[in-house]
């Protein structure tokens, strides 16, 4: 047997022996899934391939056996991992930048499978073999006829088959390589991975069939109709029963409708049929338009409250189920995210199935990614090079031909971080002519020539102002500069998810909604890409790059997700869904009236019901139903407190607070009735009595002093409180770095700044300057400073005891000394307790972390929690769960005994049971190692979260300067 040939591996040629493409509707035509167990061996590359492998009669039996649709590194990772590792690397190509050269060291997978053709499978017509996406490059036989191949990882590709197959069993072999020239047009921020991972089948395609349909569905707002003119490839008959339509196709159809929106996702059944076939569509009505430089959708302004969504799971990868994909958009729906970015191609088709069923604005991405070129001033840019035209056309062509159906679908996006080039023009030429109807995007292309829409990426606050006012910086060339101001403007990427942030989130959206130009952006990214693991003892924990042994990758920037890998919201999920609520609620103490502004799009709040709550002091009083009328889009609406509402209030004798929620009042198809949706509060100013009665005396003892219930050591350290061993507190200044502190595009790093020889916050000495023990207190004057540092703080700790209240006061009063020219991390105290303190309670902000950046979503209430529920836990241990605005909190064991502390009037709360040196040190969470003690840390003030990882860093309002500060905390206990 000859060798086959293996020359388009590295050709330029998206592929030989395919099919057109086309949408490739569902009917009622034979289909036949060839998912399962394949017989399937790995090659090291083209010189360790099997010699046919792809004949019928080659004996596979002693092949493993491999999952279709499955990656093949992502098995059994933390066994033996037969079929190699992922590897995570962003803008880098894995390998030599060398187009179209790929290297020898390619693993193939060589897979086979029998099956059979079924008794009743259909004489006539033709019989294809469908591939939804093979990474990276593939060749197909059936019964040992070499089909063809194909590239273009995470498109569709189909072979027709029919002469080829005979009756009974068949044999259909698969050889994929990991690299190939199409691998230069995939270089994605992702993990580099291998397989037939999306759906294989074979596909009946009856004579007289319908191979493609192209559903034309406009809506006119001004006269409320719609028109419909369904393209298809054989002659039939369209049929829509709800709006008595029943024509033929290519005819064009003019009716009344009701317009599909992403808020109100109308969707009406259809069927195209011939004798032979019968084509099931769903079909939603809407125009997309670019009007005075604004983006509407059916004559409105939309706001895209976007994510951009890469396609992954933690244990199978870039292979999702059906269920995987509903939950990410009843995730994303029960959050009030209203668009996705499939960054960086196209996704699984069944996702955008459920975007047209549940309502999202889709901006649907080429499978197009040239950003390793960037390095080398991209020079031979396959996006800008004539001879890569073919392929890069090829993906456009699969793309819009596959998804040109889905009424979720407004804008094709021709790709990410390609620059700007010949062949996106092409492109870009190309979609405009095949669909008129929708817009086309660019990434990175910044003279927006050949575009619908100006896009960005991680612009700052003000420089996106200024876009806003169409007052940006002049492009390279007048006409271009004119066409570019008269477009809309989005950022597809703002706000880098990394770690604990992003901060800035409501600053962003301020904008958005100020000015019409801006039509709003999409968070990077919707979830951690993390792979999950276990630890010898079974504790799961995430990998991120370079938990494989890469020696080229980029570690957790991977992990930069609104959820977990395992898709449990962050904290910045919870932040989004408040910054971005399509219904803001206005809460006047002063006449009594509450305000509902509906900043829905489209929707009236017709499918909400609203209700109100009155806290005293944290605790709910009171609570009710809400009268308030349906307020068109766009409209708001003031109405009177209630009665009950106005009673309760009057009533409160604490600190007062008032909440307005606004809930789902029925069922949607993605959350249930009295799900939240928007909430408003608002907390009256409120002074505590102050604190009264006479102060006790410190007394010297040995070694130390006491005070009440207090005990402190020779240097004027507390060490016993009422009984309870505490060590602390003292000044702390020092968080671990969060990814935002730690990463600096080319610039020094604020962690780098913290951390430098002449700074040392993470290694601060406390050196006592005086003890004072008088009939006022006790008070400890310290300079604080690190080794090598000249620059230090001047921190004074005033013990102040009332034995009628039983707290014990401290009064902390810090003053810099030297040149601060950095903000600090936090400022604060530090201390220590038993481990067994561990039944949380706080009135404060909650329930989750807040930063002075994020901290949107943070409503004053009460809040319990254990210890290990106040951790979030970022696949890169860092600095997390701080809550804000804390009136108290309370520490207590099991037999109910508890600390306490004080706000004067608050404090910012966080307790581990870990040290922060210990959360810094650690690299996974499973590296986490609990103590024998809690550590708490009571501040002032923390610096604010940022996007510096990709992005803007902490805007100047949020930053902790180094100034002169005095905060008090009260400490108490409790008996069990
Ligand atoms: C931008 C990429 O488009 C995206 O894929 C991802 O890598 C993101 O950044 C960061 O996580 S590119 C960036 C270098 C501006």
């Amino acid at each position: 047997m000859s060798r086959t040939d293996m020359t388009y591996v590295e050709s330029l040629s998206p592929g030989s022996g395919r099919c057109a493409p086309r949408s490739a509707p569902a009917s009622d035509a034979a289909a036949l899934s060839l998912d399962g167990e394949w017989r399937f061996n790995l090659a090291a590359g083209l010189h360790d391939l099997t010699e046919g492998f792809e004949a019928p009669a080659f004996d596979a039996g002693g092949w493993d056996t491999l999952a279709v649709p499955s990656i093949w590194q992502m098995h059994d990772l933390d066994g033996e991992a037969p079929y190699g590792r992922p590897q995570y690397v962003n803008i880098h190509y894995p390998f030599p930048v060398d187009p179209p050269r790929v290297p020898d060291a390619n693993p193939t997978g060589e897979y086979r499978r029998t099956f059979t053709l079924p008794a009743d499978w259909p004489a006539t017509g033709r019989t294809l073999l469908r591939f939804e996406g093979v990474d990276s490059a593939f060749a197909v036989w059936v019964n040992g006829v070499r089909l063809g191949d194909g590239k273009g990882s995470r498109l569709p590709t189909e072979f027709d088959a029919t002469d080829h197959l005979v009756p009974g069993e068949n044999t259909v072999a698969v050889r994929v390589h990991q690299w190939s020239a199409g691998s230069y047009l995939e270089d994605q921020d992702t993990w580099r991975v291998s397989g037939i991972f999306r759906p294989v089948s074979l596909v009946h395609r009856p004579a007289g069939g319908i191979d493609d349909v192209f559903a034309h569905a406009d809506y006119d707002h001004a006269t409320g109709l719609g028109t419909l003119r369904v393209e298809a490839s054989a002659d039939a008959r369209l049929t829509v029963p709800e709006l008595g339509i029943d024509t033929a196709t290519g005819a064009t159809v003019t009716v009344p409708v009701e317009p599909w929106t992403a808020e109100t996702p109308r969707l009406y059944d259809a069927v195209v049929a011939t004798d032979s076939e019968r084509v099931p569509l769903r079909i939603g009505f809407r125009t997309v338009t670019v009007e005075g430089g604004v983006l509407k959708v059916n004559g409105t302004p939309i706001l895209l409250r976007g994510v951009n969504r890469h396609e992954w799971d933690p244990d199978t990868g870039r292979t999702l189920t059906l269920e995987t994909m509903r939950r990410d958009l009843e995730l994303m729906k029960r959050h009030n995210v209203n668009a996705v970015r499939t960054s960086h191609y196209p996704p699984d088709r069944r996702f955008l199935d459920l975007c047209d069923e549940l309502g999202m604005w889709v901006i649907d991405e080429c499978d197009l990614e040239t950003h390793g070129f960037y390095f080398y001033g991209w020079r031979n840019n396959p996006a800008d090079d004539p001879q890569w035209r073919e392929a890069c056309l090829d993906r456009m062509a699969r793309m819009v031909e596959r998804d040109k159906n889905h009424a979720s679908v407004v804008m094709w996006s021709l790709g990410n971080e390609c620059k700007a080039g010949v062949n996106l023009e092409a492109m870009a030429a190309w979609a405009k002519r095949r669909d008129p109807g929708r817009l086309v995007h660019s990434e990175s292309d910044y003279d927006s020539g050949y575009v619908d829409v100006y896009s960005m990426m991680y612009v700052p606050h003000d420089e996106l102002e200024r876009i806003g006012r169409r007052e940006e910086e002049p492009t390279s060339d007048p006409a271009l500069d004119e066409h570019r101001r008269g477009l809309p403007f989005i950022l597809c990427e703002y706000a880098h998810a990394m770690g604990n942030g992003p901060g800035g989130l409501a600053d962003y959206q301020r904008l958005f909604e100020q000015h019409e130009r801006i039509a709003g952006g999409f968070v990077w990214e919707w979830i951690d890409q993390g792979i999950r693991r276990r630890t010898g003892d079974g504790r799961e924990w995430f990998a991120y790059g370079g938990d494989f042994g890469e020696t080229l990758h980029d570690a957790n920037f991977i992990t930069d997700g609104l959820v977990f890998s395992d898709r449990t919201p962050s904290p910045a999920l919870v932040e989004y869904k408040k910054v971005i609520e399509p219904v803001r609620i206005g809460i006047d103490p002063a006449d009594r009236t509450i305000t509902v502004a509906n900043g829905h799009d489209f929707a009236d709040t017709g499918h909400l019901r609203f209700t109100w709550r009155m806290d005293d002091d944290g605790a709910a009083i009171a609570q009710g139903d809400l009268e308030a009328p349906a307020v068109a889009a766009g409209a708001s609406v003031q109405v009177p407190w209630t009665e009950a509402l106005a009673k309760a209030f009057d009533a409160a004798n604490g600190e007062r607070a008032v909440s307005v929620h606004a809930v789902l009042a029925r069922d949607a198809a993605w959350a249930e009735a009295g799900h939240e949706i928007a909430w408003g509060q608002v907390v009256l100013p409120y002074t505590a009595a102050p604190v009264v009665g006479p102060v006790a005396s410190p007394v010297a003892v040995a070694g130390g002093y006491r005070l009440g219930g207090a005990e402190f050591d020779a240097l004027g350290r507390l060490r016993v409180l009422d009984g309870v061993e505490v060590a602390g507190p003292q000044l702390d200044l020092w968080r671990a770095p969060v990814d935002n502190d730690r990463i600096a595009w080319g610039g020094t790093s604020l962690a780098e700044r913290w951390r430098h020889r002449n700074a040392g916050l993470d290694r601060l000495e406390h050196k006592v300057l005086g003890i004072t023990a008088d009939d006022r207190g006790l008070t400890v004057a310290t300079r604080v400073g690190a080794a090598g540092a000249e620059i230090g703080m001047l921190a004074e700790y005033e013990w102040t005891y009332r034995p009628e209240s039983g707290v014990l006061w401290l009064h902390v009063a810090v003053n810099p000394l030297g040149e601060w020219d950095f903000p600090l991390p936090r400022l604060g105290v530090r201390l220590a307790v038993p481990r067994e303190y561990d039944a949380v309670a706080w009135f404060g902000g909650g329930p989750e972390e807040a930063y002075a950046d994020s901290r949107t979503a943070a409503r004053l209430g009460r809040y319990e929690a254990p210890v290990a529920r106040m951790q979030t836990p970022y696949a890169l241990p860092q600095e997390n769960g701080s809550r804000t605005d804390v009136r108290w909190a309370r520490l207590a064991n099991p037999d109910g005994a508890a600390l306490r502390f004080l706000g004067a009037p608050h404090f910012a709360f966080t307790v581990r049971p870990w040290t922060t040196e210990g959360l810094e040190a650690a690299t996974h969470t499973h590296e986490l190692v609990e103590r024998d003690r809690l550590y708490v840390n009571l501040d002032a003030a923390l610096h604010g979260l940022g996007s510096a990882s990709c992005g803007p860093g902490v805007l100047p309002q949020y930053q902790l300067r180094a100034e002169p500060t005095a905060f008090s905390i009260g400490f108490g206990t409790e008996r069990g």
